[in-house]
């Protein structure tokens, strides 16, 4: 929520937002800061001197909480900077029931924001002209130096956590002391009165003033009898909920020329006398081929969306560890001249004289901070795509408190929308338990979904659902796929938060690519893949088993079948969206082959990936098909408590042991 009002002063009027925040203390600084850097960002403030973040934090939740630090070292990093911080520690020397000498090992609760070098002001909060005094000297240090700056209110909590608790239980002597002080702002008029700066009777006036106020605010809320949901919005995106319906979806598709002039910008290298490393000149030329071959893979399906976006005024943000290049080295967004430090080029940036701003940024090594901030990022402008990449999808979980309190369930707590996106590598490539798993059934237990029921279905289904669903959860198969789902983000009318669990072996598999026909005007997102090819597109009847699955697998079962000779006996069904779930096309493509058993494969062990999310949901499309009698099995790895084994020969093993099953009694 905000309040704008004139500052008589500066006679300039001044906004104050306050960024919505969950129990969990800290876990708004990163999202604060995003959302800070956001509004400098649109508004061309690159100094800072037009919006700035005031963080307030408790003395042991900032010496605690790891986001404190790791929003610090954001502070001064160039595309994260919000050029100063002013942080107001409320230090009553207690969190909760915990004293000082056990919930910290510095010896001020402060010490953590020294690794910024900022300076800390610890300031006796009694005395409030040194408060104020302290507070100018923070201001002017912030506004001269552009940096955080730190005031530490030494202070103390008069009554019990929450006000209702009894502090007497486990801090008796301080809190004796605390019941026989009087209080500052008692002690603070005593003194001015008798320095004769002001009265006994001013004092008294000036208290009944206050008091009023407050009790005349109190008495205007009894008159609100209706609530809407602007009022608690401090940037309620007039212009994109004003002008679109709800019930439309922009086209995705793009016209060739348009496809043709990104690509072909994104893969020729940098004008002289730019050098780039010559491994690079070698991707670029197999790129340059590829698209005049009017072919994509994931690289220039990347480029393509954020391309077209960026044409169409859209401004692109990117974020996250090794993003510039990817950490699979697929990208290469930012190219590095060999032999000039500090020079580089970025393709994306020089495709339209007149397009949006793309930023894509390294980020520090951090999760939780970097995806809060980003979090912040998204919920400025609804026409911005905002990503964050995670190195590998396993390293989310430590941002595990971003996507719980403001992800998933931002929108329903706080009627806040965000559209920021999670690319999260994922797949069981042999890489042992730590970089196999984004961990999918994380996700998908996080999405308000009712598995029993089967939903009415009409034409506005598709984003009817969208509109319903609190995140999209993804797994596309297709470089054209990808394309799709990125410019939707955009196209919707409104913002979901969308998880894209993206490939590593998929970004070079030479049957992972797209054709510009997949991406023309006309052409959309795929929610749910039929198997398109022969013969079972000419005799469906002689399938007799179909598998259903998502992502990478998809490019093995293929290769299995053929090998096994059974291209004309399984069909292979690929779920692209899982979240909110394709129950129409599945119900089309159940229908399409009555007489095949049914079978869930993927490569995660079965307590985690998708099947916990999809069976009940392919229970209910089988019973409103009245096919509740349809074989229906799961076929892939046991469970496990690991994501993944960490040897090869196991590893193979299971592989085989997920095919044997998939095809077996064929
Ligand atoms: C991440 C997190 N862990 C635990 C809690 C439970 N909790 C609520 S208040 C509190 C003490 C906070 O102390 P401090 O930071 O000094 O702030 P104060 O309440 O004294 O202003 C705790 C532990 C929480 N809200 N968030």
């Amino acid at each position: 929520m905000s309040h704008e009002r004139l500052n008589r002063k500066s006679n300039r009027n001044i906004k104050l937002a306050l960024v919505a925040n969950p129990s969990h203390l800290e876990a708004v600084d990163p999202v604060v800061q995003g959302k800070t850097r956001a509004e400098q960002f649109y508004l061309g403030d690159v100094q800072g001197k037009k919006v700035m973040s005031i963080l307030l934090h408790g003395d042991a939740a900032f010496a605690g909480q790891g986001v404190v630090y790791e929003t610090f070292h954001l502070s001064e990093l160039p595309d994260y900077s919000t050029h100063g911080t002013v942080h107001i520690v409320v230090n009553n020397q207690i969190g909760f029931t915990t004293d000082p000498r056990e919930a910290r090992s510095s010896p001020y609760c402060t010490d953590v924001a020294r690794v910024v070098n900022a300076p800390i002001f610890h300031v006796n909060a009694d005395d409030p002209e040194a408060v104020v005094h302290v507070s100018k000297v923070a201001a002017e240090w912030r506004a001269k130096f552009g940096k955080d700056v730190v005031i530490d209110l030494v202070c103390y909590r008069r009554n019990g956590h929450n006000e209702i608790d009894e502090p007497m239980f486990t801090q008796p002597l301080m809190y004796t002391k605390i019941r026989s002080t009087t209080p500052a702002v008692h002690k603070y008029a005593k003194k001015l009165i008798a320095e004769n700066v002001v009265t006994e009777e001013y004092v008294k006036q000036l208290w009944e003033k206050y008091d009023n106020i407050l009790t005349e605010a109190y008495k205007n809320t009894e008159k609100e009898v209706k609530m809407y949901n602007r009022d608690w919005l401090d940037s309620p995106w007039h212009g994109f909920f004003g002008t679109r319906s709800e019930h439309k979806c922009d086209p995705t598709g793009v016209d060739e020329d348009t496809l043709c002039h990104i690509s072909t910008k994104f893969s020729t290298p940098p004008p002289d006398p730019f050098k780039i490393h010559p491994g690079l000149k070698r991707i670029l030329k197999s790129r340059l081929e590829m698209v005049q071959n009017r072919q994509l893979d994931w690289a220039l399906a990347e480029a393509l969306a954020f391309g077209s976006l960026l044409k169409e005024g859209i401004h692109v943000r990117l974020s996250g560890q090794d993003v510039e290049r990817g950490t699979f080295s697929h990208r290469h967004h930012v190219l590095h001249h060999q032999t000039m430090d500090k020079s580089t080029y970025r393709p994306l940036c020089h495709l339209y004289p007149d397009q949006a701003p793309y930023t894509v940024c390294n980020s520090s090594l951090s999760e939780y901070g970097v995806l809060g901030f980003e979090l912040g990022f998204s919920m400025t402008n609804p026409n911005a795509l905002v990503m964050w990449e995670a190195q590998f999808g396993d390293f989310n979980n430590t941002a595990q408190c971003i996507i719980d309190q403001f992800i998933c369930s931002g929108q329903a707590k706080w009627v806040r929308q965000s559209g920021l996106v999670l690319l999260l590598p994922h797949g069981m490539e042999g890489m042992g338990p730590e970089h196999s798993s984004a961990r999918p059934e994380r996700f998908l237990q996080l999405c308000a979904v009712d598995s029993d029921e089967f939903p009415v279905i009409d034409e506005y289904f598709p984003l009817k659902q969208l509109h319903d669903i609190n995140m999209i959860v993804a797994n596309c198969s297709t470089p054209a796929n990808m394309f799709h789902i990125l410019r939707r983000q955009i196209a919707l009318p409104f913002r979901k938060p969308l998880v894209v669990f993206t490939p590593k072996s998929l970004l070079r598999h030479p049957q992972c690519k797209s054709s510009f026909d997949e991406l023309l005007p006309g052409t959309e997102f795929r929610r749910l893949i039929p198997d398109e090819t022969e013969p079972i597109t000419t005799n469906p009847s002689g399938v007799k088993r179909i598998i259903l699955c998502t992502g990478k697998v998809y490019y093995e079962l293929k290769k299995e079948r053929q090998q096994r000779g059974l291209d004309g006996t399984v069909a292979i069904v690929r779920v692209e969206q899982l979240c909110p779930f394709p129950f129409d096309l599945l119900r089309d493509e159940l229908s399409k082959y009555p007489d095949a058993d049914l079978l869930w494969t993927q490569e995660e062990h079965k307590n985690q990936g998708y099947w916990s999310y999809v069976q009940p949901l392919i229970q209910s499309t089988l019973r409103h098909l009245n096919m509740e009698s349809k074989k229906f099995n799961y076929a892939g790895r046991a469970v496990s408590a690991s994501p993944a084994t960490g040897n090869k020969h196991i590893h193979k093993k299971e592989i085989e042991k997920l095919f044997a099953d998939s095809f077996s009694g064929l």
